[in-house]
């Protein structure tokens, strides 16, 4: 190989592969299944001491990428993202360009002021204070992470130094993401310190149960501090009832956390804004461009109505770090990481090139597409739904086909990519309509398939009984 560091020819190569991966993607939507057992026989993924032959670098590079599932795909509906948006691909393969660390206005100059100028738009939407803050953490488990740290510090300050005694109690819906048992874990709440509050026929959080269970706990000389409201729900889509649960959280003095990740996008929107009616009455709220807006992964916004509250639990003193400017801005004193990826930028080079209005149509459009899915499953006898209007999830099921399999053996048959899920005791195909690319011929065209293969493939698929 000749010298293996030449950015502007690797640069060349990129895009020869980009090209093909693009046409590949829309030739076969759906890469083929490889078994996890196969992986190392089909692909050469081996490292050895010595430099590869260039053209044979080249083929293992481009049978990697095209081997890999197709998450931008017309026909991927497995995960709560998908599609893309090219100038949220732009702006992210400028910050891979440009490299910075988001920790200090020194090292990320001007990429600063564009993460500071999203958190303010996306504050004065929800109707945030003028003091709110925000950062881009990770992703939604660590944005709602974050949201408990600080939840814990504004009940017990000296908790931050001296650690935390178990009599603290955390509220979520029993449908919240998996995200809240874990992070009580990890802040040193404990997973069974968190009480998960039972849901009503539409997946929201009961908030008689919730307040009753408050006042026992309360009974108990136990210590709530900590409710997670959750605007679309990981399965149904379901978005609790903000306003009535901030009423409790502030008649108990409890943080209240809004986790938006996935339907958190409805912000951008008049027509479903009704859907987090309450927010501003939160103390933090989070959700991810990356879910709904077509920005590559990761891209999560977490916002706290009193931001020196993000200050007080995720400052530290740093010397070698810390060497000039001060903590506005340098945005290491408000993030969980030191060194970390500028992931505003993709968001910033999306919003500007299309504006809010822009942002309002993707996902208007995302919730044009589900009504026009349970309009389809409504009017054929053969489907049965399982969720609910104004929510970007569509649960069915079809026939009598067991779902868990159903879905299994559309991915294995290289058909198309959709996962399951549960609610009360029901197993369903869960559809997401989180791709603004998608038209509503896309979504005839997923249903089109799944008959097609439960057809031919029936004797293959497991019923229900
Ligand atoms: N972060 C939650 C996404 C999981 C899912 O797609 O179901």
């Amino acid at each position: 190989m000749q010298d293996p560091n030449n950015i502007r020819e690797d640069l060349d190569l990129f895009n020869q592969i980009a090209d093909l991966f693009l046409q590949d993607e829309l030739d076969s939507p759906v890469a083929n299944y490889i078994n996890p057992e196969n992986l190392l026989k089909d692909l050469d993924l081996s490292l050895h001491d010595n430099p590869s032959v260039e053209e044979e670098f080249k083929k293992n590079l481009k049978k990697l990428i095209l081997s890999t599932p197709k998450s931008s795909s017309k026909l991927f509906f497995n995960q709560l993202f998908g599609g893309r948006h090219s100038k949220g691909v732009l702006g992210d393969l400028l910050a891979v360009m440009l490299n910075n660390s988001m920790a200090t206005y020194k090292i990320a100059g001007p990429q600063v002021a564009v993460e500071k100028e999203i958190i303010k738009k996306v504050c004065d939407i929800i109707g945030y204070s003028n003091n709110a803050s925000g950062t881009f953490p990770t992703g939604g488990s660590m944005s709602n992470f974050m949201s408990m740290v600080i939840a814990r510090d504004t009940k017990k300050s000296q908790i931050i130094e001296k650690g935390f005694k178990h009599d603290f109690v955390a509220y979520s819906s029993e449908i919240s993401h998996y995200s809240i048992s874990k992070n009580a874990s990890f802040c040193g709440l404990g997973k069974g310190n968190v009480r998960y509050i039972q849901c009503n026929e539409f997946g929201q959080m009961d908030v008689d149960c919730l307040e009753n269970q408050i006042k026992s706990d309360l009974q108990e000389g136990l210590i709530p501090f900590y409710i997670n409201a959750t605007s679309g729900t990981t399965v149904l889509c379901a978005f609790d009832n903000i306003e009535d649960i901030s009423k409790v959280s502030k008649k108990y003095d409890i943080w209240l956390h809004v986790d938006g990740a996935f339907g958190g996008s409805v912000l951008f929107s008049n027509k479903y804004f009704h859907l987090l009616k309450g927010v501003e009455n939160s103390d933090s709220f989070c959700f991810n461009a990356h879910k709904t807006l077509g920005v590559p992964l990761s891209t999560s916004v977490l916002v706290v109505n009193e931001g020196s509250a993000l200050e007080k639990s995720f400052s530290n003193k740093a010397s070698y770090l810390y060497q000039t400017h001060d903590n506005n801005y340098n945005l290491g004193q408000t993030s969980f990481e030191c060194g970390r990826r500028n992931n505003a930028l993709k968001f910033w080079v999306l919003w500007k090139a299309i504006g809010t209005n822009g942002l309002k149509k993707m996902v208007e459009h995302e919730f044009d597409l589900a009504h026009h899915a349970r309009e389809y499953i409504n009017n054929n006898k053969d489907y049965t739904l399982y969720s609910f209007k104004d929510s970007l999830s569509i649960c069915f099921n079809y026939k009598n086909y067991e779902p868990m399999d159903l879905c299994k053996k559309l991915y294995e048959n290289n058909v198309l990519m959709v996962g399951h899920g549960n609610f009360n005791d029901k197993c369903f195909v869960r559809l997401v309509t989180i791709n603004s690319q998608n038209t509503k011929q896309d979504i005839d065209n997923f249903f089109c398939l799944l008959e097609k293969f439960s057809k031919d493939f029936d004797s293959q698929i497991k019923k229900i009984n």
